[in-house]
């Protein structure tokens, strides 16, 4: 099989052109056509991945770092983390315009799962570009060793060094930046300035990926299994949702009191922060100064153990759907902010509806990838994640089979009718 894929199929999903690594390994994306897209990629624990994956992995994430659309002066993953970044310009101080202004699309509000949802998968197409085998794995938070696993040379590389944090009370801890490994500068981990913008200062973080992991009071690690079953036990989405992502706590009956927890906290075990009160709730209030990039809010998607922690809310979200919640019933259909409904466009993904205001003071906005018109995704249209092509290892039996989830669809295959092929939904830069 070497039928060549066309100039076309590859506009198709990145939307412009595809320079260097990409096109440097396009057989074994059309050896892919032939077989892999007919089942379901699956998602996988970080402790099962071998070192050909892992370095599979690693070898994807920076391809996209140097691959370009035409148009762009950033590459593919600067313009993915760009998202991110001004999510925050839709606050009010940025002076956002369209339905969407005023709240953010991605945080702290319903459409935090679907957003993210819609992002990795994204940022999993592009991946696929370079090797169709690549596929984003999950940080199980509750695995004691999975820290262990992932700061090592042959995957994320080590913490930062260099900086001496003083936590009174606690100690010295170190951090600082990344110099070995795969995601050092040297090693052409190259953040881009303007983009990596502080959330605290709006001023450049500068170029290099930080590390400052497990600092008091972020340092508690691994979550327990009871808490994490208990959030999984929620039936009402608006409170899963608050508590997954890590607002919320939940108590034995269920009652929430704000607090700072599992995916929120989980950024913090890697990116730190200076806190004014080491025994206040160790969230935004309460912080002077946010050490390490997995814990600044707007340009995290820098830290690569960003996807792995997202891959494992979303993970928690699937696995909360196939008990039981999964469709349209499971998510809010009205009385939420603009692009938080179950059928809003969530930008950027809105046709141009809504436009943030420049966060920072650098060119974050104008950096910011252009989706075609037509490109509109709603929470309504992620909610059935089999639907996009994936799938987690969690969820298949011992037999290779999946999951029935509770509309009786056995999906497993590319024969589910409602099966949209991955390279129908694209990057669309
Ligand atoms: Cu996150």
């Amino acid at each position: 099989m070497s039928h060549k894929l066309s100039r076309r199929q590859i506009l198709k999903i990145t939307g412009g052109f595809v320079t260097g690594v990409a096109v440097a390994t396009l057989p074994s994306y059309v050896k892919a056509q032939g077989y892999f897209r007919k089942k379901l990629a699956v998602r996988k624990n970080i402790q099962s991945l071998t070192s050909h994956e892992k370095a599979a992995f690693v070898n994807a994430i920076k391809a996209t770092k140097n691959t370009f659309t035409q148009g762009s002066t950033v590459s593919v993953y600067d313009q993915i983390v760009d998202l991110h970044v001004e999510a925050m310009g839709f606050m009010s101080e940025f002076k956002p315009t369209g339905p969407a202004a005023g709240f953010s699309p991605a945080h702290d509000l319903p459409a935090f799962l679907p957003w993210h949802r819609e992002l990795v998968y994204r940022l999993e197409q592009a991946l696929q570009l370079v090797d169709p085998t690549v596929t984003i794995p999950y940080w199980d938070w509750t695995d004691p060793k999975a820290l262990d696993v992932m700061f090592q040379d042959d995957f994320l590389g080590p913490n930062g060094e260099g900086v001496t944090i003083e936590v009174p009370g606690k100690g010295f801890f170190q951090g600082g930046p990344v110099i070995s490994g795969p995601f050092s500068e040297a090693n052409g981990w190259v953040l881009n300035a303007g983009i990596n913008i502080d959330n605290l200062t709006l001023e450049s973080r500068g170029t290099s990926l930080t590390r400052f992991i497990k600092v008091p009071p972020l340092d508690e690690y691994p979550v327990s299994e009871e808490y994490l079953n208990r959030v999984l036990g929620l039936d009402d989405y608006l409170t899963f949702r608050a508590a997954l992502e890590g607002w919320v706590s939940v108590d034995e009956k269920g009652n929430s009191t704000p607090d700072w927890k599992l995916h929120n906290y989980m950024h913090g075990v890697i990116g730190g922060a200076s806190v004014k009160d080491i025994n206040a709730t160790p969230s935004p209030d309460n912080w002077t100064k946010i050490l390490g990039t997995m814990n600044n809010i707007t340009s995290s998607p820098y830290e690569p153990a960003f996807w792995l922690n997202h891959s494992n809310v979303d993970r928690l979200w699937a696995e909360w759907q196939d008990n039981g919640h999964m469709g349209s019933e499971f998510y809010p259909a009205s009385g939420q902010p603009y692009g938080h409904n179950l059928n809003d466009p969530m930008w950027p993904w809105d046709g141009g509806q809504s436009i943030p205001g420049n966060f920072g003071q650098g060119n974050a906005l104008s950096l910011l990838p252009h989706f075609d018109p037509n490109d509109i995704v709603t929470p309504a249209d992620v909610l059935d994640f089999r639907k996009l092509g994936y799938t987690y290892d969690t969820l298949i039996h011992s037999d290779g089979s999946h999951w029935q989830n509770n509309s009786g669809r056995h999906d497993g295959s590319s024969k589910n009718p409602d099966y949209v092929p991955p390279t129908q939904r694209y990057l669309g830069m």
